[in-house]
């Protein structure tokens, strides 16, 4: 079905967060431009794109702010944050380091946006990268999720497009529930 011709009733923002080169600008561009880069740019500063999704019969309009993960580019991190309705909190799967600098991330929405005030996605990146994965799901369901609970967990990969849109989806639809648009399951 082609939603172009009409108007998105829901204007959703997404925050995209995880530490530097874990993939964030890739979810968003094969999501948003259906394709990927292997070469790594860094992001400086913001970056706002659009998609329009259907959610249980809802069309929304989704406003994906991707941010540079690199700790010197700390400025612009109020206006990333401000109204954020959903966060997708990405790691790289071959980098184990870069779960542990999601606490800082996840506090840093807490603090800023309210404790568990939006739906928050866990998100394991890098997934084709079969021979260097480090984190395995026996671990993250003992010694990470629960500490970020409310939380589901995907593993994505940009290069393979696998799990991207269910990302985007299942975000989404977490947020629609949480404002009592569509009903919990
Ligand atoms: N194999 C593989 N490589 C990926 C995947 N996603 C991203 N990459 C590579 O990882 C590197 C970093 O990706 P980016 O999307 O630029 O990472 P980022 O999180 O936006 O990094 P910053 O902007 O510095 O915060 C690039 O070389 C990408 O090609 C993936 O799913 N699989
Ligand atoms: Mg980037």
């Amino acid at each position: 079905m082609n939603y172009n011709n009409q108007k998105a009733k829901y204007h959703l923002k997404i925050i995209v967060c995880g530490s530097g080169a874990v993939g964030k600008t890739s979810i968003i561009r094969r999501y948003v431009e259906d394709r990927f880069e292997f070469n790594y740019l860094l992001t400086v500063g913001l970056d706002p794109s659009n998609r329009q999704i259907e959610v249980d019969g809802f069309l929304v309009n989704l406003i994906i702010f991707d941010v540079a993960g690199q700790k010197r580019f700390q400025t612009l991190r109020d206006v990333f944050f401000r109204k954020a309705h959903g966060a997708l909190l990405v790691f790289d799967l071959t980098r184990p380091e870069t779960l542990d600098d999601l606490y800082e991330w996840k506090q840093q929405i807490d603090d800023r946006l309210g404790k568990d005030k939006i739906p928050n996605i866990l998100i394991g990146n890098k997934s084709d990268l079969e021979d260097s994965i480090r984190i395995d799901y026996g671990f993250l369901e003992d010694q990470v999720i629960p500490d970020f609970l409310p939380i589901k967990y995907l593993e994505t990969s940009a290069y393979q497009d696998a799990n991207i849109r269910e990302t985007f989806s299942l975000l989404t639809k977490e947020i629609l529930k949480k404002q009592g648009i569509i009903n919990q399951d």
